[in-house]
Protein backbone atom coordinates (compact mmCIF):
# COMPACT_ATOMS: atom_id res chain seq x y z
CA UNK A 1 0.00 0.00 0.00
CA UNK A 2 1.11 3.46 -0.97
CA UNK A 3 1.31 5.91 1.93
CA UNK A 4 2.02 9.76 1.42
CA UNK A 5 5.06 11.37 3.18
CA UNK A 6 3.42 14.78 4.33
CA UNK A 7 6.43 18.07 3.82
CA UNK A 8 5.37 20.64 5.11
CA UNK A 9 6.02 24.52 3.86
CA UNK A 10 5.80 27.51 5.69
CA UNK A 11 4.02 30.65 4.74
CA UNK A 12 6.06 32.81 7.07
CA UNK A 13 4.50 36.18 7.51
CA UNK A 14 6.13 38.98 8.84
CA UNK A 15 5.02 42.64 8.40
CA UNK A 16 2.81 42.01 5.76
CA UNK A 17 5.26 40.44 3.43
CA UNK A 18 5.76 36.36 2.75
CA UNK A 19 8.86 35.05 2.89
CA UNK A 20 10.60 33.23 -0.23
CA UNK A 21 13.75 30.98 -0.45
CA UNK A 22 15.49 30.17 -2.98
CA UNK A 23 16.79 26.30 -2.79
CA UNK A 24 20.71 25.47 -3.31
CA UNK A 25 19.78 21.79 -3.66
CA UNK A 26 19.27 19.42 -4.93
CA UNK A 27 20.30 20.16 -8.83
CA UNK A 28 17.48 20.33 -10.61
CA UNK A 29 15.71 22.71 -7.83
CA UNK A 30 18.60 24.55 -7.38
CA UNK A 31 17.74 28.17 -8.45
CA UNK A 32 14.03 28.13 -7.80
CA UNK A 33 12.05 29.30 -4.75
CA UNK A 34 9.99 27.34 -2.35
CA UNK A 35 8.02 27.91 0.90
CA UNK A 36 10.65 26.40 3.32
CA UNK A 37 9.61 23.13 5.35
CA UNK A 38 10.20 19.72 4.65
CA UNK A 39 9.66 16.13 5.39
CA UNK A 40 7.44 15.11 8.77
CA UNK A 41 9.52 12.79 10.21
CA UNK A 42 7.68 9.35 11.55
CA UNK A 43 6.14 10.50 15.01
CA UNK A 44 6.38 13.53 14.54
CA UNK A 45 2.88 16.18 14.26
CA UNK A 46 3.10 18.88 11.43
CA UNK A 47 3.40 21.19 13.49
CA UNK A 48 6.57 20.08 14.84
CA UNK A 49 8.15 19.42 11.62
CA UNK A 50 7.19 22.79 10.57
CA UNK A 51 8.90 24.62 13.75
CA UNK A 52 11.82 22.25 13.50
CA UNK A 53 12.77 22.82 9.91
CA UNK A 54 12.37 26.33 10.27
CA UNK A 55 15.25 25.89 13.46
CA UNK A 56 17.31 24.15 11.23
CA UNK A 57 16.55 25.70 7.88
CA UNK A 58 16.71 29.29 8.38
CA UNK A 59 17.63 29.71 12.45
CA UNK A 60 14.39 30.98 13.52
CA UNK A 61 12.32 30.26 16.44
CA UNK A 62 8.43 29.92 14.61
CA UNK A 63 4.92 30.14 15.92
CA UNK A 64 2.38 27.48 13.34
CA UNK A 65 -0.58 29.12 12.54
CA UNK A 66 -3.65 27.39 10.33
CA UNK A 67 -2.88 24.60 7.56
CA UNK A 68 -3.84 26.27 4.62
CA UNK A 69 -6.61 23.57 3.05
CA UNK A 70 -5.22 21.83 0.01
CA UNK A 71 -2.52 18.96 -0.69
CA UNK A 72 -0.26 19.56 -3.16
CA UNK A 73 1.67 16.50 -5.23
CA UNK A 74 5.29 16.16 -5.19
CA UNK A 75 7.64 13.43 -6.22
CA UNK A 76 5.68 10.40 -5.00
CA UNK A 77 4.94 9.03 -2.39
CA UNK A 78 5.55 13.18 -1.22
CA UNK A 79 2.64 15.56 -0.72
CA UNK A 80 3.19 19.11 0.35
CA UNK A 81 1.08 20.68 2.85
CA UNK A 82 1.35 24.17 3.98
CA UNK A 83 0.88 26.16 7.24
CA UNK A 84 1.19 29.56 8.06
CA UNK A 85 3.75 30.78 10.23
CA UNK A 86 5.21 33.65 12.03
CA UNK A 87 8.14 34.69 13.95
CA UNK A 88 8.07 34.31 17.83
CA UNK A 89 9.40 37.91 19.51
CA UNK A 90 12.46 37.55 20.25
CA UNK A 91 13.25 34.95 17.05
CA UNK A 92 16.47 35.64 15.06
CA UNK A 93 16.00 36.99 11.52
CA UNK A 94 16.15 34.07 8.78
CA UNK A 95 19.32 33.48 7.40
CA UNK A 96 19.86 30.34 4.71
CA UNK A 97 21.41 28.25 6.91
CA UNK A 98 21.17 24.99 5.52
CA UNK A 99 19.52 24.40 1.81
CA UNK A 100 19.04 27.44 0.54
CA UNK A 101 21.17 30.38 -0.69
CA UNK A 102 18.56 33.24 -0.97
CA UNK A 103 16.08 34.92 0.95
CA UNK A 104 13.06 37.22 -0.09
CA UNK A 105 10.37 38.68 1.89
CA UNK A 106 7.85 39.42 -0.49
CA UNK A 107 5.31 42.00 -0.11
CA UNK A 108 1.78 41.04 -1.99
CA UNK A 109 2.38 42.93 -4.92
CA UNK A 110 6.10 41.12 -5.55
CA UNK A 111 4.60 37.73 -4.61
CA UNK A 112 4.87 36.83 -8.55
CA UNK A 113 8.53 38.29 -8.79
CA UNK A 114 10.17 35.34 -8.24
CA UNK A 115 10.65 31.66 -10.18
CA UNK A 116 8.97 29.44 -7.35
CA UNK A 117 9.22 25.43 -7.84
CA UNK A 118 6.18 24.35 -9.86
CA UNK A 119 4.35 22.89 -6.79
CA UNK A 120 4.79 25.51 -4.93
CA UNK A 121 2.65 27.88 -7.50
CA UNK A 122 -0.81 26.01 -6.56
CA UNK A 123 0.41 26.33 -2.64
CA UNK A 124 0.98 30.14 -2.78
CA UNK A 125 -1.67 31.38 -4.82
CA UNK A 126 -4.10 29.09 -2.05
CA UNK A 127 -2.39 30.45 0.82
CA UNK A 128 -2.99 34.00 -0.60
CA UNK A 129 -6.57 32.96 -1.40
CA UNK A 130 -6.98 32.19 2.51
CA UNK A 131 -4.96 34.77 3.83
CA UNK A 132 -6.19 37.73 1.63
CA UNK A 133 -4.05 41.05 2.87
CA UNK A 134 -0.96 39.24 4.37
N1 LIG B 1 9.43 20.52 -1.71
C1 LIG B 1 8.66 21.32 -2.52
N2 LIG B 1 8.17 22.48 -2.06
C2 LIG B 1 8.43 22.88 -0.78
C3 LIG B 1 9.22 22.06 0.06
C4 LIG B 1 9.53 22.48 1.47
C5 LIG B 1 9.71 20.86 -0.44
N3 LIG B 1 7.90 24.06 -0.37
C6 LIG B 1 9.97 19.26 -2.25
C7 LIG B 1 11.44 19.34 -2.54
C8 LIG B 1 11.94 17.96 -2.24
C9 LIG B 1 10.98 17.40 -1.22
O1 LIG B 1 9.82 18.25 -1.26
O2 LIG B 1 11.84 17.18 -3.42
C10 LIG B 1 11.52 17.33 0.19
O3 LIG B 1 11.85 18.62 0.63
P1 LIG B 1 13.19 18.92 1.48
O4 LIG B 1 13.16 18.00 2.67
O5 LIG B 1 14.35 18.63 0.56
O6 LIG B 1 13.08 20.36 1.85
MG1 LIG C 1 13.67 21.69 3.24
Amino acid sequence: MTEHIVVVGAALIDDGRLLAARRSAPAELAGRWELPGGKVEPGETADAALVRELREELGVDAEPGARVPGEWPLRPPYVLHVWTARLRPGSPAPEPLQDHDGLRWLRPAEIWDVDWLDQDVPAVRQTLAQLGDL
